[in-house]
């Protein structure tokens, strides 16, 4: 068995975070720092194009030449709103706003408890994944993982597969010992690049997408009495109510 490590993406993969989430922060971010920018469900959908708060605000601006205050340069408004979101995003989390999906707290103690390895690799900031880890599963949650990989650590955002290269550096590991776990055709990219087999759980955003290369794509991990509905198995090995750890290690080990 050579599986060693399970390495997930945070937004739209551990939790459902996008729509209600992020993009109501922006909103509230917008409206207290007087930026008239509205992003509606469906606007923010077509930004989700890019990945990471501040270039999509950039590519919001580039694309949809929205009002901008005469008095800022861009780049400093754009830093300002995230610094503000980022609270306002915090502050959500903290008040237990955005839960873990289905099946992830299940995966990590299996996990644990089989000896295989965590990490995270995400386009978001870090403090995002510490408080939507520990506002679920408690403090000492945040030692479960080897790395936490997040925002700009790496000078390139998923599709780009710099994210998962820097965590597979840092565990010593290599690709056909791990598996990652996405949600959309950006970081699908991002981890195949990487040489990963991945795993995909869908979002309402996400769930059309192609998502080419992936070793299986689900609509969630599933927990008992929350099956999981098959939406593509390439390797047609996957015939389980819900994704474990054992199936990884009879199909991805
Ligand atoms: C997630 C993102 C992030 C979040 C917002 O991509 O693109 O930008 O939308 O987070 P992935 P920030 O799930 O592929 O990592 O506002 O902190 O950028
Ligand atoms: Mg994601």
């Amino acid at each position: 068995m050579s599986l060693k490590a399970l390495i997930f993406d945070v937004d739209g993969t551990l939790a459902d975070t996008e729509m209600n989430g992020h993009r109501v922060a922006y909103n509230r971010a917008f409206e207290s720092l007087g930026v008239d920018w509205n992003w509606s469900k469906q606007r923010y959908g077509e930004l989700l194009a890019v990945t990471g708060g501040k270039e999509r605000m950039k590519f919001f601006v580039e694309n949809y030449h929205p009002e901008l205050p005469a008095d800022r340069p861009l780049q400093e408004l754009i830093a300002e709103i995230y610094i503000t979101k980022t609270e306002i995003f915090k502050e959500m989390l903290l008040t237990g706003l955005i839960p873990l999906r289905s099946g992830v707290a299940r995966i990590f103690t299996e996990a644990r408890e089989a000896g295989i390895r965590l990490a995270i690799a995400t386009t978001t900031a870090p403090s995002n994944v510490q408080y939507l880890l520990s506002s679920n599963l408690g403090e000492d949650v945040l030692d479960w993982f080897d790395i936490i990989a997040a925002g700009d650590i790496v000078e390139n955002k998923k599709p780009s597969p710099e994210i998962y290269q820097l965590v597979l550096e840092k565990m010593a590991l290599k690709a056909d010992q791990c598996v990652a776990f996405e949600d959309s055709e950006n970081g699908c990219l991002s981890a195949t690049g990487a040489g990963l087999p991945v795993i995909i759980t869908v979002t309402s955003y996400t769930r059309n997408e192609p998502f080419i290369g992936a070793g299986l794509v689900l609509d969630q991990l599933g927990d008992p009495g929350q099956p999981v509905e098959l939406i593509e198995d390439p390797q047609g090995t996957f015939n389980e109510p819900m994704l474990t750890i054992d199936y990884l290690l009879r199909n991805f080990g």
